[in-house]
């Protein structure tokens, strides 16, 4: 007999298989929603995998066996459903990644969860969970918004109110570094993170380390800026200066303190509710995981899919220095370099990029910017008063370097 399953997860990636996978207890169907052969490897190999958490001072190994299902969508619909509609799940957990919320079509993940809902819907089955675990400002209720607007659009008004009375969908703070896979055991840090909003999902996870708020903002903008932020920033950093690992970038002099600048300057100052966390400890903490030895993390992964990250993670930090009457400095040098990389690099990953990419390459520094930065795309976009200074340091990387740029920045401080 099959498995009863509690948890369906969207997204089977490494991140997923590090994180959630290891957190949850109960039994996981996971679904991958790109390629049939990451669920096939999977299952061949019994749905049972090894973490290796390594960090300069030793590693652990842990063997997974939360996951009893990989599914690929899909192909393996049915089973799915079958699960989306049993009295025995609880929860819907995801990580697709920032752009698969913008996909509005059928295939979209706001569509597909509005499907396996109408199922459940129809079999009379309890409510559930919905969580995501993406680096999406309110990522679950960002969620939230898109499914009702397809069930809207689809008039199905007696699912739009069972939705609305029976399906929760708790924010979520995610975290852990986990490159991309590079063999059949994964490679971590022992740093594991996530925050979820209170939630009656807290009963399964008692004893496990995941923490329950009443409000998870401070934790995702602590994340998303001085984590993924800085992240972001060195990724672009190491593209122009041809640095494949982000722990080579923060280790190097003039980066290591840009960056510490960027963050104790500019982005703990940006974040005026810190929900008590001590924000300057927080953040070296940070750099410190970023500069594990051990962690192969490739810059060339982080660069991907700038046009969905870039937002949350510089501009939304930068407007509200701007709102709070104090200097970005940094945050400008951040975004040039952004646009610089867009304007020079030859493997672009981002959905975005044939839009973008003409558009940075303009000869005159501010015609780049401003076109670049006012892609009618971006969902929020950063303040054009800082156009101007943008344009002026993207003139400079281009007379001289990122790392003059970067100098000229620290000097300035
Ligand atoms: C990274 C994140 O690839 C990226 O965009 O910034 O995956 C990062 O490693 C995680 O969010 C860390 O928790």
């Amino acid at each position: 007999m099959a498995n009863s399953i509690q948890f369906l997860h969207l997204g089977l990636g490494a991140f997923h298989r590090a994180h959630q996978a290891v957190f949850i207890k109960q039994n996981i169907a996971s679904v991958s929603m790109r390629k049939a052969d990451v669920a096939d490897a999977l299952s061949a190999q019994g749905n049972k995998f090894e973490v290796i958490a390594r960090d300069g001072s030793g590693e652990t190994t842990t063997l997974v066996e939360s996951i009893k299902e990989a599914l690929f969508y899909p192909r393996d619909i049915a089973r799915i459903t079958e699960i989306a509609k049993s009295p025995d799940l609880k929860a819907i957990t995801l990580t697709v990644t920032e752009k698969a919320y913008k996909n509005g079509g059928d295939d979209g993940v706001p569509a597909r969860i509005a499907f396996l809902l109408a199922e459940r819907f129809k079999a009379g089955a309890p409510g559930i969970a919905i969580i995501s675990c993406d680096n999406v400002p309110s990522n679950s209720q960002f969620l939230r918004g898109l499914v009702l607007e397809v069930v809207a659009a689809n008039g199905d008004s007696e699912l739009l109110q069972w939705i609305n009375k029976n399906i929760r969908f708790p924010n979520s703070m995610i975290d852990r570094i986990v490159p991309a896979m590079t063999s059949a055991a994964i490679t971590t840090e022992p740093f594991n993170q996530w925050v979820i909003e209170n939630d009656p999902i807290s009963e399964l996870f008692q004893g496990t380390g995941v923490e329950f708020v009443p409000d998870v903002k401070p934790y995702e903008l602590a994340k998303i800026r001085l984590f993924n932020g800085v992240h972001s920033t060195l990724a672009y950093i190491c593209e122009v200066e041809g640095i494949e690992f982000v722990a080579n970038a923060i280790t190097h002099p003039a980066i290591a303190q840009f960056i510490k600048a960027l963050q104790e300057t500019e982005m703990v100052p940006s974040i005026t509710d810190t929900g008590g966390i001590d924000l300057i400890s927080y953040a070296t903490t940070i750099r410190k995981r970023i500069s594990n030895p051990t962690l192969r993390h490739r810059a060339h992964q982080i660069a991907m899919d700038g046009s969905q990250k870039m937002q949350q993670r510089i501009f939304d930090g930068a407007n509200d220095l701007a709102k709070l009457g104090r200097p970005a400095p940094l945050h400008i040098a951040a975004v040039a370099i952004w646009v610089h990389f867009l304007a020079t690099n030859s493997e672009i990953d981002d959905p975005l990029a044939d839009k973008l990419t003409p558009l940075a390459k303009s000869a005159d520094a501010l015609e780049a910017v401003v076109k670049t930065l006012s892609l009618e795309d971006f969902t929020r976009k950063l303040n054009p008063s800082y156009f101007e200074a943008v344009a002026k340091d993207l003139a400079t990387i281009r007379k001289s370097s990122v790392l003059e740029l970067l100098s000229n920045k620290i000097a300035a401080l």
